[in-house]
């Protein structure tokens, strides 16, 4: 399934809303932090894991997806939060954990929820999988249309939740499907060394269902296997496992030393960006011309730097309302 100039266009806006927001986030991020690393100062304190380099993953899968349909993402969102439509504003203003944000301030970037889009992430590692199985067999249940699609890194597949998930939806033939962004580190332990076998997606024939490998992070393939396994959930063929090989090109947190990473790893990634790599690839078909591209970098930042002066101008939520709408 071979995206149209129109799908790909889309991707590549949607890759640099996330690209250039999060270089902004970073940017922002330090505000207050220097030179005393506290996590707590600064207009977005606590942890901040970016997306950059994993876009492709998010493009390809949510280019599919409808508003009604079900997306789980993990602690390191933000990418995917873009791809499937949650508002910018909003978001970016939980970030900075302001009262307008998507969660009332409360969650920040690891807990953007948007169920106008039936978005939500979790900064516990494996936690979206059951509630995309759920989410799934409700709408079976329910003869709705709709599926849910779970992202989850290559650490969280050793989880048991992964395990669990896996073996409900294909039991109950469930509208899933699982995407595992494998950007090869759990923090700083390799996958090597945390995974009894090299690719994920052979585990999906311990489950009955088709398990699929995307290499190169390349939009264009993932958008491929993601169609099929989009369409057969729809038609009622059931879940399917995607692993893509990915990778993250910053740390694994903002402040992350990256001492694990073996000499020369971060810029033999930055080499391979996937996003100049599919703006050459359209040049080069004629599917893209420089103005084309500087449009559309102008429409980016415009919605960004507006979502930014949004959050920077909301209040924070009053200390009275702290313990609203959580569990105490
Ligand atoms: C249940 C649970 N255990 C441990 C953690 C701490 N933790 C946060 S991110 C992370 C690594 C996750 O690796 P992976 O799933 O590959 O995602 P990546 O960070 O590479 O995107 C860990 C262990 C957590 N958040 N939740």
């Amino acid at each position: 399934m071979m995206p149209t100039r129109d799908q790909k266009l889309w991707m590549l806006e949607n890759m640099l809303v996330s690209r250039r927001l999060e270089e902004r986030l970073a940017e922002i991020y330090m505000e207050g932090k220097k030179p005393v690393f506290n996590m707590a100062s600064g207009p977005i304190p606590g942890e901040m894991h970016l997306s950059n380099g994993q876009e492709p993953c998010a493009v390809g899968v949510c280019a599919h997806l409808k508003p009604n349909d079900v997306v789980t993402a993990t602690h390191r969102p933000h990418h995917i939060a873009v791809a499937k439509g949650v508002d910018l504003d909003r978001m970016v203003a939980e970030i900075f954990g302001k009262a307008t944000g998507l969660s009332g301030g409360r969650g920040g970037h690891m807990h953007l929820f948007d169920p106008t889009v039936n978005f939500s992430c979790s900064g516990i590692i494996a936690q979206g999988m059951g509630p995309a199985v759920g989410a799934a067999l409700s709408r079976k249940l329910q003869k709705k249309d709709g599926v849910a699609v779970s992202f989850l890194g290559e650490g969280a597949a050793n989880q048991g939740a992964f395990h669990e998930s896996l073996n409900l939806a294909s039991l109950w033939k469930l509208p899933v499907v699982f995407v595992i962004e494998d950007n090869a580190w759990g923090v700083s332990v390799s996958k090597a060394a945390s995974t009894a076998i090299p690719n994920n997606h052979i585990r999906a024939q311990a489950y009955g269902m088709p398990g699929f490998l995307v290499k190169d992070n390349d939009p264009i393939a993932i958008f491929d296997v993601a169609g099929e396994a989009i369409a057969r959930a729809r038609t009622g063929g059931g879940p399917t496992l995607i692993e893509i090989e990915t990778y993250r090109l910053a740390g694994h947190f903002m402040g992350d030393a990256e001492g694990y990473r073996p000499d020369g790893e971060r810029e033999r990634l930055a080499a391979k960006d996937p996003i100049p790599r599919l703006k050459e690839q359209m040049k080069a078909n004629g599917e893209l011309k420089d103005s084309d591209h500087d449009a559309i970098v102008k429409r980016c930042d415009a919605a960004i730097e507006e979502a930014i002066e949004f959050a920077r101008q909301s209040p924070y939520p009053s200390p009275e309302e702290a313990l609203e709408k959580v569990f105490v």
